[in-house]
């Protein structure tokens, strides 16, 4: 009976020896792996970061619970990059104008209403700290017309010229802006056949610039105006009823564009 207890006691010494080995060899290769990975990481040029703490886990004083820690986390999540700033909103003009972002800098513009001539047009917008405005593309011509349109309802007059800044250039058959902003030819949209200067009228030389805009009304009663609708006709100066409506498009020096 003894011998058969001393042989059971020798036999789970060598069972309890061999599985401690075993667990050693398996902490032997967890630590291989998680060097292995370290190199992989550094080759691709990863953060060595990520692993600045295994050298003191991975001594021989540290356990396998915190060699697991490593084996199932080796990943630290990455610090998020910095949201990139939000752009800076674009300078705008001020109450009542709208805001033209031209290459050349911003320019306000605004429309008024009134049965003014070219004249009494510039002196009101200079009221207002502007002049008569030159229109520089298609946008600021679709713009002023909108805007025209939308005044224009209310009065129950389906037609106006709105007053522009620009004048007859002496001994040619054009016209220049002189708002002293607005440059170029490329928002001189001309009605069919002119400027004609409406030569031998005894009115006079038109000298001086309108554009033409109508109401979804108009259309129900068209004139001899039907081909100019948001077109530009050279017109009398003096003239503050016809068409219909007088109106004006004021324009100004906006903020400065600020960099950055
Ligand atoms: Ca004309």
């Amino acid at each position: 009976m003894k011998t058969l207890l001393f042989l059971l006691f020798l036999f789970l010494i060598n069972v309890a020896h061999a599985h401690f080995k075993m667990d050693k060899d398996d902490r032997k290769v967890i630590r291989k792996e998680i060097i292995i990975e370290k190199d992989s990481d550094e080759d691709d040029g990863g953060s060595r970061s990520r692993f600045s703490h295994s050298h003191s886990s991975s001594s021989s004083s540290s356990s396998s619970s915190s060699e697991s820690r490593e084996r199932w986390h080796p990943k630290r999540p990455r610090k998020p990059s910095r949201p990139s700033r939000p752009p800076a909103a674009k300078p705008k003009c001020e109450e009542n104008w709208y805001t033209s972002y031209r290459p050349q800098g911003i320019w306000c513009l605004r429309v008024g209403i009134g049965h003014l001539d070219y004249h009494q047009a510039q002196a009101q917008c200079a009221t207002y700290g502007g002049v008569l405005s030159g229109i520089q593309n298609d946008w600021e011509r679709q713009l002023i017309a909108n805007e025209s349109v939308r005044q224009l309802i209310p009065h129950n007059v389906n037609i106006a010229g709105v007053w522009l800044g620009a004048l007859h250039v002496d001994g040619t058959n054009t016209f220049a802006w002189n708002d002293g902003f607005t440059t170029g030819t490329e928002g001189m949209f001309m009605g069919p056949g002119q400027p004609d200067n409406a030569l031998g009228d005894a009115r006079g030389p038109q000298n001086c610039l309108q554009l033409i805009v109508m109401t979804p009304n108009y259309w129900n009663a068209p004139d001899k105006w039907q081909t100019f609708n948001r077109l530009i006709d050279d017109y009398w100066c003096h003239f503050a009823h016809d068409p219909p409506q007088r109106m004006y498009a004021c324009g100004k020096r906006g903020p400065p564009v600020t960099s950055g």
